[in-house]
């Protein structure tokens, strides 16, 4: 799934001009293969096939459109919104001049976050949903936890070192990972994400079970023009504050310094964080495992619980 998701993702349109037509399979439930070609501004059609459950994503719309007698495919394709303000395709689905084969699906809600996900009745704590952070720009896929009273929008997540976190400036910005393992959502995100009110809660949890909580009752991320800077305040919880040290610091990757520190501390600690001179949290370092939880280069590091310490699951949302 990571493998898959990362292709629709670095499949960049200069590519397209040489090979008009790109194919990327994986196994997903239907709602996920829709949201995965959702979320994929080149993708523009793609067929799954129930039997064995795979998803076949196509940068044209040619696979579309089913000239076999094939059973248990679900075709979708691409038009663009009905109401005009947005730009961005969504997904139409198997309509009646296609084949009588075609299964009939829904086409998915997108929301704006995922507290305007709750507000639409949604309660699928958990699952991946489609979100507009803004009108003009692509969409993309986020995880949505949903309590009694609000939703959260996940941000970011640390489980099991899957995925590498020592990315350069441009990852960063526009997000990477498996919005279903390890994930970072983007800082263009973040930044309409956190253009209304928003608070942070940060999940700690070590390699003994041990876990606790960081909260912030304001959490706001510039432009890039400001380097993405972090507005950070109000803290509360039992995991202690290690992110009001960050406040109003410009993000820093191995390839742009915006740090406060003669070095590079993204380079030092090998990860895309706010960091001065240098931290003391590092949610984006190196992950670790139990064997080596306490390495020199700190990790995924939240100072005011423990240091040296890598933290094993680590997860950040926001929510109203
Ligand atoms: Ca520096």
């Amino acid at each position: 799934m990571d493998e898959l998701y990362d292709i629709i993702r670095d499949v960049s349109p200069d590519l397209l001009i040489n090979h008009n037509s790109f194919e990327a399979k994986g196994s997903f439930s239907l709602s996920f293969c829709v949201n995965l070609c959702t979320a994929s501004s080149i993708c523009l059609s793609a067929v799954r096939i129930s039997a064995s459950e795979e998803c076949h994503l196509f940068s044209s719309t040619l696979h579309a459109h089913p000239t076999g007698k094939e059973t248990g495919l679900t075709y979708i394709k691409k038009r663009k919104p009905a109401a005009a303000k947005s730009t961005t395709m969504i997904p139409e689905f198997c309509g009646a001049e296609e084949s009588s084969t075609c299964n009939t699906v829904t086409s998915p809600q997108v929301y704006q976050d995922c507290q305007d996900a709750f507000d639409n009745g949604e309660r699928n704590s958990g699952a991946a949903y489609t979100l507009y952070t803004d009108p003009e720009s692509a969409p993309v896929l986020a995880v949505c936890q949903f309590d009694d009273q609000s939703g959260w929008t996940l941000i970011q997540r640390r489980l099991d070192g899957t995925i590498d976190f020592n990315r350069g400036w441009n990852e960063y910005a526009h997000g990477f990972g498996n919005p279903q393992g390890e994930y970072w959502i983007g800082l263009e995100n973040l930044f309409y994400l956190t253009k209304k009110n928003q608070k942070l809660s940060i999940f700690l949890e070590d390699h003994e079970s041990h876990s606790r909580t960081a909260n912030y009752s304001l959490f706001q991320i510039e432009n890039e023009e400001s380097n993405y800077q972090l507005l950070v305040s109000g803290y509360s919880g039992d995991a202690g504050d290690s992110l009001s040290y960050h406040h109003e610091m410009g993000f820093s990757t191995f390839d742009y310094d915006n740090d406060g520190h003669p070095g590079s501390c993204a380079s030092s600690f090998q990860g895309g964080w706010w960091y001065d001179a240098c931290m003391s949290a590092n949610l984006n370092g190196v992950w670790h495992d139990a064997n080596n939880a306490q390495p020199s280069t700190f990790g995924v590091a939240w100072f005011a619980w423990k240091s040296p310490y890598s933290f094993k699951t680590v997860y950040m949302r926001i929510g109203n």
